[in-house]
């Protein structure tokens, strides 16, 4: 196995979260491999790394001065076994060729996971939305749509959002598909509800995140009632955690964006979210707004360069890092153990660093792996293209509950498998395997293709 990642590594060398992403499962599937001689033979791990296909292409655009730019736009078609590809787009400066294949790889297994038939995929650009106005944002969808139309379709590839796209970003790019294609169909998700868009969307990947961590924590016999709670990030996912966790009883203690993070001791409430939300995504600007209208909370500015992240040293039961890839690193982890974290249940894609993460692994603390965690939001992706085939829509009461369901099966999942396999109580594990049995016996069923 050590063999093979370095073969990727030395394939594909600079693609760093990659291979992180790639030995994480890898690390977790050997005892399948053991069990299942003819995977080698059929070379499923060769297969199950490589994309079914790459899209690259140039994003030229204008900005409101008459100033062309240019970007670079992905779509990654990972792994097309049990479904469409299905999944996100991200708009973020980091974004490359490295970036998208971790995170369409991560996203096979995840939306293997949610129960539903969707393949794998993600996609984005590496352009910067921060401070561009609406129409600069429109253009630029309209541009990245003007390549990307060709490439998806309901029955193909389904797009939704992630970090830098939202249903600002989804209506203008479905805007430019329904124009090229002169089709109105359910080809991206995450759609606004009064043009085909699921209720209970925006909020899915936070609530359902939530509704995971009340099922590890109820192997325990306990609660969210009453646990003080750290959160990262103050985007889409960031948000409905939050307020999930305030519904059941939790208190909220921080929120936080790339440029620093609040403490707020007295725990968040309705109103200050719905003013996080007026900051975030009305205003668009950072959460350091908060403390002017709640001076009783502290701010304090991130620095990116130290090994550790001031947020995750608060005192705490529970953490959601539901911000960026990465962002809990050893000492982080070590800084949660040493003030008594019970739970971490990952939000965003990866927070945790691989040492991070062996830190939890080697300790009792309840450690869900985002591939399982955050696995709501392309569930209630999967149930919005359902409502779309049926052309009707559920209430919010219906999408909620089937989101609790696969919340649950996949928490029952991940246990089951890791029982099988031999690490009783791993999610990281089970999660994993569950994934990948499901995909790859799919693929040795449609033969070598
Ligand atoms: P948003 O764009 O809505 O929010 C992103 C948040 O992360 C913002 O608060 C942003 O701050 C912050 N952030 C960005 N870069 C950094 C950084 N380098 N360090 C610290 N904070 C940072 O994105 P989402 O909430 O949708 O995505 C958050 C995470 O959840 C990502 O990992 C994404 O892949 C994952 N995810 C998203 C799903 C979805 O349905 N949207 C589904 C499953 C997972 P700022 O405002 O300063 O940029
Ligand atoms: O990472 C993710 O699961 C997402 N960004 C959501 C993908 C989707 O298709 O809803």
């Amino acid at each position: 196995m050590d063999d093979f990642i370095q073969k990727i590594k030395a394939r594909d060398p600079g693609e760093k979260e990659f291979h992180q992403a790639v030995a994480e499962v890898f690390e977790s599937v050997k005892p399948v491999l053991d069990a299942n001689p003819e995977y080698r033979r059929a070379a499923v791990l060769e297969r199950i790394v490589e994309p079914e296909r790459v899209i690259l292409f140039r994003v030229p655009w204008m900005d409101d001065e008459g100033q062309v730019h240019v970007n670079r736009g992905y779509r990654v078609e990972m792994n097309s076994a049990i479904g469409p590809y299905k999944g996100g787009l991200r708009f973020h400066p980091s974004v490359n060729l490295g970036v998208m294949k971790f995170l369409a790889f991560e996203q096979v297994f995840k939306n293997s996971l949610t129960t539903l038939g969707m393949g794998g995929a993600k996609g984005g650009s590496d352009f910067n939305p921060k401070g561009r106005s609406d129409n600069e944002i429109m253009r630029f969808c309209q541009s990245f749509m003007t390549e990307l139309f060709r490439h998806i379709g309901p029955h193909t590839d389904i797009p939704a959002g992630d970090i830098g796209v939202g249903a600002r970003e989804i209506g203008y790019l479905f805007g430019m598909y329904k124009k090229l294609k002169n089709e109105f169909s359910g080809v991206l998700t995450g759609k606004s509800t009064n043009w085909g868009g699921s209720l209970v969307r925006p909020e899915a990947t936070g609530y359902g995140c939530v509704y995971f961590a009340a099922e590890m924590l109820a192997t325990r016999n306990e609660k969210l009632e009453g646990k003080i709670c750290l959160v990262s990030g103050s985007g889409n996912v960031a948000q409905s955690t939050a307020e999930k966790l305030v519904h059941l009883g939790g208190k909220v203690v921080t929120l936080s964006d790339s440029s620093g993070y609040i403490f707020d001791e007295m725990g968040l409430d309705a109103e200050k979210l719905e003013f996080v939300k007026l900051v975030k995504n009305i205003k668009r600007d950072r959460i350091e707004r908060f403390r002017e209208k709640y001076p009783g909370a502290l701010y304090f500015q991130t620095d990116h360069l130290l090994d550790h992240n001031p947020l995750w040293n608060h005192k705490a039961a529970c953490c959601f890092p539901c911000a960026f890839e990465n962002e809990i690193q050893q000492k982080d982890a070590q800084n949660m153990l040493h003030n008594g974290v019970q739970l971490v249940c990952e939000g965003a894609n990866m927070p945790s660093t691989p040492e991070a993460v062996d830190v939890f692994i080697d300790s009792s603390v309840l450690y869900a792996p985002s591939k399982a965690a955050n696995a709501g939001g392309v569930a209630v992706s999967g149930l919005e293209m359902a409502q779309n085939s049926m052309r009707l829509n559920w209430p919010a009461e219906e999408v909620n509950s089937r989101l609790k369901i696969i919340m649950k099966s996949i928490h029952q999942a991940c246990l089951d498998a890791a029982a099988e396999y031999g690490e009783p109580g791993s999610y990281v594990a089970g999660a994993n395997i569950a994934g990948f049995v499901k995909v790859v016996s799919a693929m040795l069923d449609q033969g070598l293709v």
